[in-house]
């Protein structure tokens, strides 16, 4: 088996790995496996001219800092104010700046020098997320001809909205320097390969694999799961603060619902608070009998895009407050902080509802994670939005449109009051999905379609 080489955006703490998510565990634990590297910024700013190099058993990881220029032009910038609204169909809240994309190559064509170092020629190199497209480009610059893969955890944009970037071009072009691109959705898969064949020179060959120059590159799709027995297990050890909230909740004869997303403007927050207002207001009866609670921790708070949403949330929840509220009732309670993750697990087991609405989200974990923590026997019920890549297979969700504030009330209130067997059928088919569909499977196939493709002849034609 030849060695695993990882590059993400932020390389993960390989001496601890059961803090993070299950994505950092599963991928940590594929590069142990197999022996090999990870590569990436090390969440610093600063100058340095090498990377540190730490070797833990038979996996090297290695990071380094981005220097002040860098942090602001290639990751508040280019990746984050470019890529992420582009890509997430938010072409009004892109801020464009020749900068930014200096910035974006140079930090890539940096990465690619000082990863070349520690690659082997049969290595299996798989680059992660929008951060790195142009990553495999400069590595094959270098020389490099091992095996590329590139997984994009976002959405791919449809070819009317990516032409609304002055480098479109560029990025699909490096996108056709990897041999397999991995995509979340049919949606994503089918909006990269119509631009593929509408404006470049790439062949389809065959259904998903496309001949460019000498090379052939498959565009597939890896739906994203989740490490779903741990996150099962942990929602089962409810904290003590936890257990006692639930208790009293019990005794109120209150029921929760519950909305996790890092704070930002594509997980449609404000749309969410908006349709629960309206159902308080429509549904009077359910005055102190129902409270909702939105964890929102602070992303990329240098962003301005992401100053203003916080703006406008905190106003929207301090609205619903004073207006539905009562000295013993706070409708909606609205948290910046993380919360810890084995918290979070027992918080979605205690609440009644998961409302996950993003406007677009390439899958969405949270989706998943809710229903991983139910209790099968009296489980609570998905509102999810159909533009989120999950909507694809959690069909059994009551899926929602997320700009349609009406139609999110009414489903959030058929969510409450919906009787137990419904939740039952519904939670039952959700959960095989989420079982079957993990993070495991997500990489075995990913790896096994980059592993496949070393076997076959680069030209199919
Ligand atoms: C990108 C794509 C795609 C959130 N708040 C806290 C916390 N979280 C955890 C959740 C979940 C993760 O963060 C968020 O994952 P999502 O998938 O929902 O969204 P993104 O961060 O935008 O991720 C997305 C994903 O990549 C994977 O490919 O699904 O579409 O946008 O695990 O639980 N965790 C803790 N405290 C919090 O306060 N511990």
């Amino acid at each position: 088996m030849s060695r695993l080489v990882i590059a993400s955006n932020r390389v993960a703490d390989l001496r601890q790995t059961t803090q993070t998510g299950g994505l950092a565990v599963a991928l940590a634990d594929a590069v142990r496996e197999r022996g090999g590297v990870w590569f990436g910024w090390d969440g610093e700013i600063g100058e340095v001219d090498e990377p540190e190099v730490d070797q833990i058993d038979n996996v090297t990881r290695v990071a380094l800092p981005l220097s002040e220029d860098d942090y602001t032009n290639y990751y508040l910038g280019y990746a984050n104010s470019v890529l992420w609204p582009l890509f997430h169909y938010r072409l009004d809240l892109i801020d464009y700046r020749p900068a930014f994309f200096e910035g974006y190559r140079r930090v890539n064509r940096m990465f690619a020098r000082h990863l070349a170092q520690f690659l082997k020629p049969d290595d299996c190199i798989w680059i992660h997320d929008y951060h790195l497209i142009p990553l495999a480009g400069y590595l094959r610059e270098l020389g490099c001809r091992q095996r590329m893969g590139f997984f994009l955890h976002i959405p791919f944009p449809p070819s009317d909205l990516l032409e609304a970037s002055p480098n479109h071009a560029e990025l699909v072009d490096w996108l056709l320097q990897y041999d397999l691109v991995g995509l979340q959705t049919h949606t994503d898969v089918g909006n990269l390969t119509r631009y593929l064949e509408d404006h470049t020179p790439a062949v389809p060959v065959r259904e998903g694999r496309f001949l460019f120059g000498e090379r052939t590159v498959s565009v597939e799709r890896f739906p994203i799961g989740i490490d779903f027995e741990i996150f099962e297990q942990m929602a089962q050890r409810a904290p003590d603060d936890v257990a006692v909230d639930v208790l009293r909740r019990k005794v109120l004869g209150q029921k929760q619902i519950i909305g996790v997303d890092r704070l930002d403007y594509s997980k449609g927050l404000p749309e969410r608070l908006r349709a629960y207002g309206r159902m308080l207001a429509q549904h009077p009866e359910l005055e102190k009998s129902v409270s909702f609670l939105q964890i929102a921790p602070l992303t990329r708070g240098d962003v301005d895009a992401y100053a203003n949403i916080r703006l406008e949330l905190e106003a929207l929840a301090g609205s619903i407050n004073g207006q539905f509220g009562d000295f013993n009732w706070t409708p909606i309670r609205h948290i910046h902080r993380p919360v810890p993750r084995e918290k979070l697990a027992s918080l979605f087991r205690a609440s009644h509802v998961g409302f996950v609405t993003p406007l677009r989200d390439g899958m969405n974990l949270v989706a998943k994670e809710y229903v991983a923590a139910q209790d099968p026997a009296d489980p609570g019920m998905l509102v999810l939005s159909q533009f989120a890549g999950a909507a694809e297979e959690m069909v059994e969700a009551l899926v929602v449109n997320p700009y349609d504030v009406d139609e999110m009330s009414r489903r959030l209130h058929q969510a409450l009051v919906m009787p137990r067997d419904e939740r039952r059928r519904r939670h039952e088919a959700l959960m095989e999905k989420v079982m079957r569909h993990d993070a495991k499977a997500w990489l075995t196939a990913f790896l096994e379609a980059l592993g496949d493709l070393a076997d076959k002849p680069a030209d199919l034609s």
